[in-house]
């Protein structure tokens, strides 16, 4: 009797567990195009298009291994349009009875798998280099889930950078070495570009038509979407990027969004790249003497430290995760999210580029359109699902407890011991938004004051009896309760009336 095998848009790997289980003589690979993915929420049209050109691309190749794949486009007139849907289509045209599957990246999908009226048999994701196990033995008991001890593990785990039982270099993680500013530089590598074939043309043809209303732009399209396009795209980013990757992870620049960034967490996410492989490549840059320490333990750090610890987190925590809001934080994501018009130069910038790109990198997340959401006190449930739309990375395991946890601190704690929020100084020593920006970064109050450093205040105060007992906020508080009554009143008012504006739809 015959097995349908799901492969989802993000499972497009070769060693994918319900591959590996399944016969290629007698089961049915099941790949569908589907609204009900596409609009949950409205994903950027460069996300929708990677994840269908690379789906399609990859639906070949299996055919050409001997599998026989039902494959749905967007377009055909049968197409169900959601996963279990297409599943049940498919079983009732070839009199399959159950469903072979490797388990989907989010508890959405996993609950609609549980509950579709065939049995389902579901395979780890085994993509990762942790398990879910190892990371549950060691949580365990734990006062505090601190990513950098569940790293370390990884580390002696893998032997990555590692001397025997010593870290390479004496040190675990070389953080502190990778915070400079850069200044634009007209010969500084630029990340290769792919130019879309004829399958992703049409794809991008048939995207543009079906998803009109969705935000972000199709133009300048240029993602790895096969196997072989993302090894070029790592291996341009370790011959040419990896080596400065470090001093200037942190920094941004206006107009040169990617700096030293790889670009690659699109590709690795939907399975055309494996993990550990581009740890060891990474590691192997630096035995080579190609490549400095804080360069590679930053990158290594990354992929073997954080993107490990957010899968497992996710999915200890369970479905309840993304509901989060522990600063009861409720105000409706600001339409400049959206495009907006805004006198910030650094979040009209960061939303351009995601528009542009469905990419920004890590620092603009956090520290612009994630501070600013944060400090302005958003809903983290809104800021959640914009991060799920726009980035062509994002992918709920890993999007949701960076935003709800890292970004909005709307877990309480479990990821960040501290909010990630700065005020101006931060961004204008980071990056070169401020030059030329309505507002002045060093300006504290009055007309000009930059909205970043009135909100910064704002928060501690909304926050001051929340964090009173948390160490590492301890100096601000201080230096929150030291300032003169006038000078507190001042600010708060003023930010108060940033907000309002805000909420009526002023440009601000
Ligand atoms: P690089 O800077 O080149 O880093 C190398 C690789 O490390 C990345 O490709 C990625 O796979 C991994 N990595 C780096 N940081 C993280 C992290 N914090 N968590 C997990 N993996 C990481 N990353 C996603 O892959 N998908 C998301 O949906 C996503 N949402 C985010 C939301 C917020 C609010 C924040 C603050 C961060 C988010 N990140 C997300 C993490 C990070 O911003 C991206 O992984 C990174 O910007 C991808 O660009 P890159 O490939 O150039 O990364
Ligand atoms: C993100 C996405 C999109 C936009 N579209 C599809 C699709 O049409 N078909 C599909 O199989 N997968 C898609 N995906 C990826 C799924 O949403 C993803 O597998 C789950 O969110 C779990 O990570
Ligand atoms: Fe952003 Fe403030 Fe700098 Fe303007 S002055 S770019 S709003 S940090």
């Amino acid at each position: 009797m015959s097995r349908l095998v799901l492969v989802l848009g993000d499972q497009l790997s070769p060693d994918l567990s319900a591959l590996c289980a399944a016969d290629k003589s007698t089961d049915v690979v099941v790949m569908a195009e589907v609204h009900g993915e596409a609009r949950t929420p409205a994903h950027h049209p460069q996300k929708i298009a990677l994840i269908f050109a690379a789906m399609r691309k990859f639906a070949t190749k299996l055919e050409a291994e001997g599998w026989r794949v039902l494959y749905a486009k967007l377009g055909d007139p049968a197409n169900a349009h959601s996963i279990t849907g297409e599943l049940l289509r498919r079983a009732e045209e070839t009199g399959a009875t159950s469903v072979l599957a490797t388990t989907p990246g989010d508890h959405r999908l996993m609950r609609m798998l549980d509950e579709l009226p065939l049995p389902v048999s579901r395979r780890p994701d085994t993509r990762f280099i942790s398990t879910q196990k190892e990371f549950e033995e060691w949580a365990d008991g734990r006062k505090e889930l601190r990513m950098e001890f569940f790293y370390r593990l990884m580390r002696r785990k893998t032997g990555i950078l590692m001397d025997g039982d010593k870290p390479v270099g004496g040190k675990w993680n070389f953080d502190h070495d990778n915070r400079k500013p850069a200044v634009p530089d007209l010969f500084r590598p630029k990340p290769p570009r792919f130019k879309p074939d004829r399958i992703t043309r049409e794809v991008l043809d048939m995207v543009g038509a079906a998803f009109p209303d969705h935000f972000g732009t199709l133009d300048g399209f240029s993602w790895p979407t096969t196997a072989a396009e993302a090894e070029a795209a790592a291996d341009h980013f370790f011959t040419h990027r990896l080596a400065s990757f470090g001093d200037y992870q942190d920094a941004m620049l206006a107009d040169d969004p990617f700096l030293y960034h790889s670009l690659l967490s699109p590709a690795l996410n939907i399975g055309l790249l494996d993990p550990l492989a581009l740890c060891q490549r990474a590691e192997a840059e630096y035995r080579a003497g190609r490549a400095p320490i804080n360069a590679v333990e930053g990158f290594i750090r990354q992929i073997l430290g954080w993107r490990e610890y957010v899968r497992r987190l996710y999915m200890m925590e369970g479905p309840g995760y993304v509901t989060r809001n522990a600063l009861a934080h409720t105000r409706a994501l600001p339409a400049l999210y959206w495009g907006a018009k805004t006198h910030m130069s650094c979040l009209s910038e960061t939303v351009r580029q995601t528009r542009d790109t469905a990419y920004s990198h890590h620092i603009q997340r956090l520290m612009i359109t994630g501070n600013f959401a944060l400090l302005a006190g958003v809903d983290p449930a809104h800021v959640h699902d914009w991060y799920l739309a726009v980035y062509a990375d994002a992918f709920e395991w890993v999007e949701a407890p960076n935003t709800i946890g890292m970004s909005q601190f709307a877990d309480g704690g479990i990821i960040a011991s501290k909010p990630y929020v700065s005020s101006a100084n931060y961004i204008a020593k980071m990056s070169d938004y401020c030059d030329g920006c309505h507002y002045s970064a060093q300006a504290k109050t009055g007309a000009k004051a930059c909205p970043f450093n009135l909100l910064y205040w704002h928060f501690i105060d909304r926050h001051e009896a929340r964090f009173k007992s948390n160490r590492r906020m301890g100096n601000v508080l201080a230096t929150w309760r030291r300032m003169e009554p006038v000078r507190k009143e001042t600010i708060l008012a003023e930010a108060d009336a940033f907000l309002a504006k805000l909420d009526a739809g002023e440009v601000v």
